[in-house]
């Protein structure tokens, strides 16, 4: 029997652009095969990405390549949003959210966002790359109430302290949730975050508590 989810993962990890655009259709036939959403992202799509990222870290792929995949896994999240949202629609407050300064990684901050609109938190996506001060202007102009960093890359990494010590310094008492691969509960503990969440599911229960 076809194991549509390992050839999702196949796929992405050949890093064959041909294979690679396979993966939507793939995906939407996986969804109609009553595979859930969760079911397709981890066993099909980040197991392929991580993959891939093995092979980037031991210089058998570059950028290029590794841009092509995040593309087809942005596209496929786009497909399932739909799925990974519906439900019971209660406002449970809002939350700004963005990947910090000097990292340019959106995977895993777009499905924390997604997570947590399904259940119920508006979201105020601020992208990638976001100073410190735009994180503070956002909070301001939209009264959030928890305020998401995001960040993949141990040299930026401390960016979430400067993000967390210019709230503190305005006098602003937004709580603050960190998280990324790099992040551990320690480094949010010793940079002064509310809360950190080591995975997307974690992350809403981790907001629910803050509020
Ligand atoms: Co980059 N990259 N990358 N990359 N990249 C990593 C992160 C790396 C580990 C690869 C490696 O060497 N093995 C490495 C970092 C090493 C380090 O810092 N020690 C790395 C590097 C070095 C780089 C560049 C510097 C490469 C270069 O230029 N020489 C460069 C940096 C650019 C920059 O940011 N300034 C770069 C560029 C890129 C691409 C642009 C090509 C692309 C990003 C595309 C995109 O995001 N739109 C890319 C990718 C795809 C990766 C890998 C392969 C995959 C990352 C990913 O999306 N993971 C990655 C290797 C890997 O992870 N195996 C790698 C899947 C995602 C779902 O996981 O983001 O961890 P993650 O999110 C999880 C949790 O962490 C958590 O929930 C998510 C879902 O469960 N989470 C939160 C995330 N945010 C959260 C926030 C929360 C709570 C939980 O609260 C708010």
């Amino acid at each position: 029997m076809r194991d549509i989810l390992r050839e999702i993962a196949d796929k992405l990890d050949s890093c064959d652009r041909e294979k690679i655009v396979e993966v939507l259709e793939d995906v939407r036939e996986a969804l109609a095969e009553r595979f859930t959403p969760n079911q397709i992202l981890e066993n099909g799509l980040l197991a392929g990405l991580s993959r891939v990222g093995a092979k980037f870290k031991a210089g058998d792929v570059f950028i290029p390549e590794v841009l092509i995949v995040a593309r087809a896994v942005h596209g496929s999240i786009d497909i399932m949003r739909p799925l990974m949202t519906q439900g019971e629609i209660r406002y449970r407050g809002r939350i700004v959210l963005g990947t910090v300064k000097g990292d340019l990684h959106d995977i895993g901050k777009n499905l924390v966002g997604i997570m947590l609109e399904g259940a119920g938190f508006e979201i105020i996506d601020m992208g990638i790359n976001v100073p410190a001060e735009r994180f503070v202007e956002a909070v301001k102009e939209n009264n959030a109430e928890v305020v998401g960093l995001s960040g993949l890359l141990t040299t930026t990494m401390n960016e979430m302290k400067t993000v967390i010590d210019l709230f503190k310094s305005e006098g602003i008492n937004t709580k603050i949730i960190v998280g990324g691969a790099p992040i551990t509960q320690e480094f949010s503990e010793k940079i002064g975050a509310d809360a950190y969440a080591p995975d997307a599911v974690e992350a809403v229960e981790k907001v629910a508590d803050l509020l």
